[in-house]
């Protein structure tokens, strides 16, 4: 039976890991969350720590992608008339100085078409990938993700991306919720801030596993049938 090393338990729980009902879910890889000008950028926040995953997340769709298995990536923006834009989250974000939706150096910030909103080009999605519009921090609110997902006969998910507290949690979280048996990869994730990245890794592993487990890119790659 086929599983990956991790903590609290070897993934998936069942030894069920084949590409077929496998997806790799890469989270708002974007300029606006890991470039300069963008959206993280322009709230003061280190770079460097949204940036440290691309290595290691190209590296792991290197390994995906002939394998066969399922690819999936997400971006977080709002239309352009921001008719799907919270008022209370507008204005969060323009108190700390980086407004969704007003000009920035990369275009109107975490705004869908503007350059800022574009996932980078190392990580670009391939044609025949996925990519899922989301307007919220989950993937799956108000979006078809469980759609795809049940469409395929994905059993497993294989979480990266930024940030590691936000947007990769909830996703985490409310996949799981749904059934599905998830493992993030440590090091093709980041967040704003060290501290969150290490809690939010530590949060999954309680109660015997209570999102799913967690591992890393060297070990994936080591042990991926
Ligand atoms: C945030 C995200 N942090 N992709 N978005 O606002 O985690």
């Amino acid at each position: 039976m086929p599983t990956i090393s991790a903590d609290p338990y070897p993934w998936p729980y069942d030894g069920a890991l084949k590409p077929e009902n496998t997806a790799l879910i890469v989270i708002d890889m974007q300029t606006d969350f890991c470039g300069v000008g963008g959206y993280v950028d322009k709230m003061g926040y280190d770079l460097s720590l949204t940036r440290a995953p691309i290595p290691h997340i190209a590296a792991v769709l290197a390994a995906l992608r002939p394998r066969g298995y399922t690819i999936i990536h997400t971006r977080e923006g709002h239309r352009p008339d921001l008719s799907d834009l919270p008022a209370n989250k507008r204005w969060r974000s323009r108190r700390i100085g980086a407004g969704i939706g007003d000009p920035g150096p990369c275009g109107r910030i975490l705004t869908r078409g503007e350059p800022g909103w574009e996932i980078i080009p190392d990580l670009a999605p391939l044609p025949n990938e996925i990519v899922i519009d989301k307007p919220g921090k989950g993937s799956f609110y108000a979006t078809d993700l469980e759609l795809v997902l049940r469409t395929r006969g994905i059993a497993n998910i294989i979480l990266t991306g930024i940030t590691t507290d936000v947007c990769v949690h909830t996703t985490m979280r409310d996949a799981n919720d749904r059934g599905f048996e998830c493992l993030l990869l440590s090091d093709c994730c980041g967040a704003t801030d060290a501290g969150n990245h290490a809690a939010a890794l530590q949060m999954i592993k309680m109660q015997g596993g209570v999102f799913g487990a967690v591992s890393d890119s060297t070990t994936l790659l080591k042990e991926l049938p």
